[in-house]
């Protein structure tokens, strides 16, 4: 049976070499395309990796309106698991990436409160991340604790239980400053909270001043730029949060341009009408950095693994229309448990990665020009003709020659690993 991938490195060098032509017929240099895909380093998210659970081994249902389906064999059940499952995800993936971290995935030793977290709960992180040559990633964890049941964290009218979230957010920063200390590259924190009424609200004013307020007792102490930048995610609504979320997309894009922070785009956190790649240019105007969650939302923020989706193609077109790439950080969210977690890592992140190099083979100046000239029939035409061109003869030798399998290759290793590894795993979660 054909598995989808070409036979033999002849083979994939002389598609490539006919797809080098063909390109090069629109105006596009599939090398300067490579070469472009390559400074591309996506952050992925360790919580793809265990259904979002951590290691704080609190029992707490997640909340937040958080939620992940599916109960596939081979979840990890500690610390060294997940990093195995992560070394084999990446050793899946073209180029080198990030992983980002949420603060539950610490190494406590024993209990520790969320604000009492440091940067030796991780130290296992930074050093692995060392190992590994990954640049790490951090976030708060602002769900499945005690003091986020009643669906309010930052925000929160009992100033004792805001305080203890912003201590969170405070040692949440500590330790992202050491970790971008430690690893040479500047750690990104996301402040993603929960917050919001599942119907309707009194009050939609007091909540937002004390989230701004909260927000800014956390970044009172300024960090070095160097080691730490925050983010802060927009949502329109959650489960739980559908009349009213606090963190809106107005609050945030005020706050981050009147604060200077990265804002946080969520594929999944709009209308289902609306999209993420439209936003890119407009938030670009007045930020310097924006941070992206690239996820895929099936009729609600459900989180589905990311696809090689018209709007996947759209967010990689405007990166790299628009001149971003060095301002956008690309950052994925997506957990699905009802199939292998590694595969589902890599599926997602092979993706943004194809999406990218579509992009940087994308004829854009010859659109751009039709456009200026007003011929929108001929712009039209490319961009339709352009998506058959022989991406794919690109995407494996890329592959080849980075060392990662080609086209279905990978799927191979996921399934000796799942058959060698993660099916001996019992389902019975260890203690760290
Ligand atoms: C939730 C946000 C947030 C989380 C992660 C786990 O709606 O998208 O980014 O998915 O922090
Ligand atoms: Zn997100």
């Amino acid at each position: 049976m054909d598995n989808g991938t070409p036979k033999s490195e002849s083979a994939i060098e002389s598609a490539f070499a006919l797809a080098a032509a063909r390109y090069s017929q629109v105006g596009v240099d599939v090398h300067n395309a490579m070469n472009c895909l390559k400074n591309i380093s996506v952050s992925m998210h360790c919580w793809q990796g265990d259904d979002v659970k951590g290691f704080e081994n609190l029992n707490e249902d997640l909340g937040g309106g958080l939620a992940v389906t599916g109960n596939h064999p081979g979840r990890p059940r500690n610390v060294d698991e997940l990093r195995a499952d992560l070394e084999q995800a990446y050793s899946l993936i073209p180029g080198k990436h990030r992983l980002n971290l949420h603060a539950i995935y610490g190494e406590f030793p024993t209990a520790v409160e969320r604000d009492q977290i440091g940067s030796e709960h991780f130290q296992g992180w930074i050093d692995w991340a060392r190992s590994q040559g990954v640049g790490l990633d951090f976030n708060p964890s602002f769900f499945a604790h005690p003091n986020a049941n009643d669906g309010f964290t930052l925000a929160h009218s009992d100033s004792g239980i805001r305080q203890f979230w912003i201590d969170h957010g405070i040692a949440c920063r500590n330790i992202a400053d050491e970790m971008g200390a430690a690893i040479g590259s500047p750690c990104v924190t996301n402040f993603w909270v929960p917050d919001g009424y599942k119907d309707l609200p009194a009050d939609r004013t007091a909540p937002r001043k004390r989230l701004a307020s909260s927000l800014d007792k956390i970044f009172e102490q300024k960090l070095d730029p160097q080691n730490s930048l925050d983010a802060v995610e927009c949502k329109l609504f959650g489960i739980g949060s559908e009349s009213y979320v606090v963190g809106s997309h107005e609050f945030y894009l005020g706050y981050a341009i009147t604060r200077e922070k990265l804002l946080c785009l969520d594929a999944g956190h709009f209308h289902p009408t609306e999209v993420i790649s439209d936003k890119i240019s407009a938030a670009m105007l007045y930020l310097p950095d924006i941070l992206l969650h690239v996820s895929r939302g099936v009729r609600w923020d459900s989180d589905h693994v990311v696809t090689l989706s018209d709007e996947l193609q759209a967010i990689a077109q405007e990166i790299v229309r628009g001149n971003y790439v060095d301002r956008v950080r690309i950052g994925l969210d997506f957990f699905d448990a009802s199939i292998n977690r590694v595969a589902a890592w890599a599926i997602g992140t092979r993706n943004m990665l194809k999406a990218m190099l579509m992009a940087f083979l994308e004829p854009t100046y010859q659109l751009k020009q039709f456009e200026l000239e007003g011929d929108l029939t001929s712009r039209l035409a490319l961009m339709e003709e352009q998506k058959t061109l022989p991406i794919g003869a690109v995407w494996d030798y890329y592959c080849m020659t980075e060392g990662a399998p080609v086209g279905m290759d990978w799927l191979k290793q996921v399934k000796q690993y799942e058959t060698d590894v993660q099916l001996g795993r019992s389902s019975v979660r260890e203690q760290v």
